[in-house]
């Protein structure tokens, strides 16, 4: 079909730029991010508001390609500071990973892979829609959190768990049976950070992402990672659907540490 894109054979990554022209951009996303290259940095902090706010309502759905966590009751989260200019409001949160727990993640730390990356966007305010803000070179902010195997089970994650095993069909979509808090599912640390400028990592591959990778993995176990693992596309099982590295071009990556 026309809209169709996959991470494997004749609709895979090297086939996006064909049908859609961003993909074949010079800021694409991801990238790999060489420790030695970076710069370092000491942004304003960041403002996470409503980050520890217990949410009702959350809608779960797999879109055929992730799964998506949708936040339908307003006001929704919202970020500020850092490299930001402007406030930026939450739109979902996704999760990339792979077949199996070597790899998986988006972007790579000194060609490092994680087994699985949360993506969680965000739109600036000033541009009113996401609709509008894709449209604009400081449109998104995509959170971007990387996951390590750990042994303990991590508690927030299993309201997750339940959601996923209901939606292991594409196009399904439930709503999470107890209220959703974003500050539980993340890192303890939330000031150290990389950020560049990138795109987004599915067609369009729209050049629109100011991209905030936190240094801190969250960490699940691997039964936990292998949920993910058991939901479906039009094809069959998503068993990877992470795009490979792009060339990082002439774009420099900023380390914020205090
Ligand atoms: C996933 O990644 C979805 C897309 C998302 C895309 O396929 O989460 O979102 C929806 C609503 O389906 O596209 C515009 C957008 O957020 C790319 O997002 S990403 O660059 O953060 N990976
Ligand atoms: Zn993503």
């Amino acid at each position: 079909s026309g809209e169709d894109f996959g991470y494997d054979g004749s609709i895979g990554p090297s086939y996006w730029g064909e049908r859609y022209r961003e993909c074949a951009g010079k800021h694409q996303s991801p990238i790999n991010i060489n420790l030695l290259h970076v710069k370092q940095v000491s942004l304003p902090e960041i403002t996470f508001i409503g980050f520890d706010d217990s949410i009702d309502n959350v809608h779960v759905t797999n879109n055929g390609h992730t799964v998506l966590i949708e936040v339908m009751n307003e006001p929704h989260p919202r970020v500020r500071g850092g490299p930001l200019d402007g406030d930026y409001v939450f739109s979902q949160m996704h999760f990339h990973w792979g077949d199996n727990d070597t790899f998986g993640s988006e972007d790579k730390i000194n060609h490092r892979s994680f087994p699985m990356e949360l993506h969680m966007v965000f739109y600036k305010e000033a541009y009113k829609t996401m609709a509008e803000a894709v449209k604009h070179s400081d449109g998104l902010t995509v959170l971007a959190f990387f996951y390590e195997l750990d042994r303990h089970q991590h508690p927030a994650y299993d309201d997750i768990t339940i959601a996923l095993a209901n939606v292991t069909e594409p196009h399904t979509s439930v709503i999470m049976d107890h209220p959703f808090s974003f500050l539980n599912i993340l890192p303890y640390d939330l000031t150290r950070y990389f950020t560049y400028r990138g795109s987004l990592t599915t067609p369009p591959c729209s050049e629109v992402v100011i991209w905030l990778d936190f240094e801190q993995p969250i960490r699940l176990t691997h039964e936990q990672i292998e949920a993910f693992r058991e939901l479906r596309s039009a094809h069959g099982k998503i068993t990877h659907n992470f795009r490979p590295i792009q060339p990082i071009g002439d774009r420099v990556v900023f380390y914020n540490i205090d």
